[in-house]
């Protein structure tokens, strides 16, 4: 079925990293008013928009302490109605973050549950005595250290999957469940046209909070076999969907790291009635040494393609699939998937080719159309997000090698995608007229706003013209997705077809220059070569040629 939510193309807001309007260093709402244009411009016709709400930020909003009010440093609700009011003039389209499976320890319903264990709040949260004087159970949690956090007041433990200013919400209790979907309805009828749904498919906890089983080593374990798809997660979404998402047509997207294509599909498929995509986040963990985030090892090619080709094959005319390479919480894709060095420019353009030719809704996290990169802080105090300076910490208590540590950091941080939006090349990158809240990377000074705008041949333009091309083309949208062998492990190649219409793209992963040629069975009388990040292409013939370093060609055949 046609769905705006399928057709449109998703910007991602990162509001304290995107623009500062009013001079304290930290990025707000009237600083995203202003760029507006600017996001049209690209094409882009929706924004996801990570929280807003009332938070101590000790998790940069993802510890919400107030879900009806707007982070003081953010602006207020004005400006936010402002938002949504400014974008649906401009036909385009505001998700907003929901983030429950955890609030703030500082959210009055946290602050009531600790405060005796006899009050109309305490269920609201998981609350556990001590078992044989230790933690109620293994669980190691997502931040490091354990998932407990002893509380003096009443002698228990409370349950938070992430840091321990972040306890989970109790979804066995309807009470909470009721709280979410009032607050839901609330900003639906605002006006707002769906939500990105946090850790979403880690609401249901397996009862009894077990032990997850001894991994041999010393300490915590991960435990996502008892809160990853939990039994009742199913249950909570369809809840959810008859309480509030079936009255609006809205468009949702649930982050579920670790889940199968089969799992996935219990979330999406339409008669299910649940959400409409989730976040997979697979080929997030692709260079994950034995699963490990801060162990990173370099990826195969072949691995890429095999996560490509299996979501694709797999959400074919059953579900629909996100396509994203980065986000707030990940390294750049640029300096991941391609190389931030010699062919910044082509890598690029390339992974741009990709994710806008893939059958899905495409992502595109703030300064990713303009390539920008990893940075390198020499000092941990350059850093600012919880889960790297968690890791930093546990390596000096483990006495780990201090220079290997911030090697891992700056490959895995964070904090690579939360550096300020870089608009131009002035000492603040444009940001902000003052110091920011984190540095900016040095290297804005090439990599900037003002001159991919200026720059025609920009990798700017080039996603510009992708998204034109997609609009233009039902193909690239709703196009069947087939992929097309090709025994180069570098080589990667797939058709997209509609009726008569298809579309031929090939991609080279790899910086050394490859051969292809096209299978004899793909069939075609005429072609076109509609895009290729090198000036000039080899078009004559698209059976047999060579690629060059990153190369992309985007071509038309009938
Ligand atoms: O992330 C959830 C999640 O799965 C993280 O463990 C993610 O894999 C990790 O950050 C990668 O390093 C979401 C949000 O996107 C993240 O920003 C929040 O910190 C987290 O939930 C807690 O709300
Ligand atoms: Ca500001």
């Amino acid at each position: 079925m046609r769905k705006w939510w399928k057709e449109g193309v998703v910007y991602q807001i990162y509001p304290r990293s995107f623009m500062d309007s009013n001079g304290d260093g930290i990025g707000d709402i009237r600083g995203i008013l202003a760029k507006l244009d600017y996001i049209q411009l690209l094409g882009a016709d929706i924004i996801w928009l990570n929280p807003v709400y009332k938070s101590p930020n000790y998790d940069n909003g993802y510890d919400i302490s107030d879900y009806y009010t707007i982070m003081e440093e953010f602006g207020t609700m004005a400006d936010m109605e402002e938002l949504i009011y400014e974008m649906h003039s401009r036909e385009m389209k505001l998700i907003m973050d929901l983030v429950v499976n955890h609030t703030s320890d500082e959210h009055p319903w946290f602050i009531k549950s600790r405060a005796s264990k006899k009050n109309d709040y305490r269920d609201f949260y998981c609350w556990r005595p001590a078992k044989n004087n230790r933690e109620p159970n293994n669980w190691l949690s997502w931040f490091g250290g354990s998932v407990w956090d002893y509380d003096d007041k009443t002698g228990e433990y409370y349950l938070h999957l992430f840091g321990n200013k972040q306890p989970d919400l109790n979804w066995e209790n309807s009470r909470v469940r009721e709280e979410i979907y009032k607050m839901m309805r609330w900003w639906l009828d605002k006006g707002i046209d769906g939500f990105r749904m946090d850790t979403i498919n880690m609401l249901s906890k397996t009862p009894g909070l077990p032990d997850a089983p001894d991994d041999g080593k010393d300490g915590y374990v991960f435990a996502g076999r008892h809160f990853l798809n939990g039994p009742c997660i199913h249950e909570y979404l369809q809840e959810m969907y008859n309480k509030v998402l079936g009255g609006y047509d809205i468009m949702t997207v649930g982050e579920c790291p670790k889940t199968s294509t089969d799992e996935a599909l219990k979330y999406i498929a339409e008669d299910r009635n649940e959400l409409n995509m989730i976040f997979p986040l697979d080929l997030m963990e692709i260079d994950y040494g034995n699963g490990e985030k801060w162990n990173p090892v370099a990826f195969r090619p072949a691995d890429f393609k095999d996560i490509i080709n299996k979501w694709q094959l797999s959400m074919q005319n059953k579900g629909w699939n996100s396509i994203s390479l980065m986000s707030h919480d990940q390294p750049r894709a640029v300096s991941r998937f391609g190389s931030d060095s010699a062919y910044r420019e082509e890598s690029a353009k390339m992974l741009a080719t990709l994710e806008l030719t893939l059958q899905g809704t495409p992502y595109i996290y703030q300064g990713e159309e303009i390539g920008m990169t990893n940075v390198a802080f020499n000092s941990i105090d350059d850093y600012r997000e919880i889960e790297t300076l968690n890791y930093f910490n546990d390596s000096l208590k483990h006495h780990r090698d201090r220079e290997k540590t911030m090697k891992t950091i700056h490959r895995q941080s964070r904090d690579n995608a939360r550096t300020p939006m870089q608009w131009d090349s002035s000492a603040n990158a444009g940001f902000s007229r003052v110091t920011p809240w984190i540095k900016v990377n040095q290297n804005h000074k090439e990599i900037n706003v003002r001159q991919a705008l200026d720059d025609k041949h920009s990798i700017f333009h080039y996603y510009k013209k992708l998204i034109q091309l997609r609009n233009e083309n039902i193909a690239l949208i709703y196009g069947e997705y087939h992929p097309v062998p090709v025994a180069d492990d570098f080589i990667f190649s797939y058709l997209r077809s509609f009726n008569q219409e298809r579309f031929l793209v090939i991609l080279n992963l790899g910086v050394v220059a490859a051969g292809f040629t096209l299978p004899d069975n793909i069939k075609y009388r005429r072609q076109k070569l509609l895009l290729c990040n090198y000036q000039v292409a080899e078009s004559d013939n698209i059976r047999e040629f060579s690629l060059r370093p990153f190369e992309a060609r985007l071509i038309g055949i009938s």
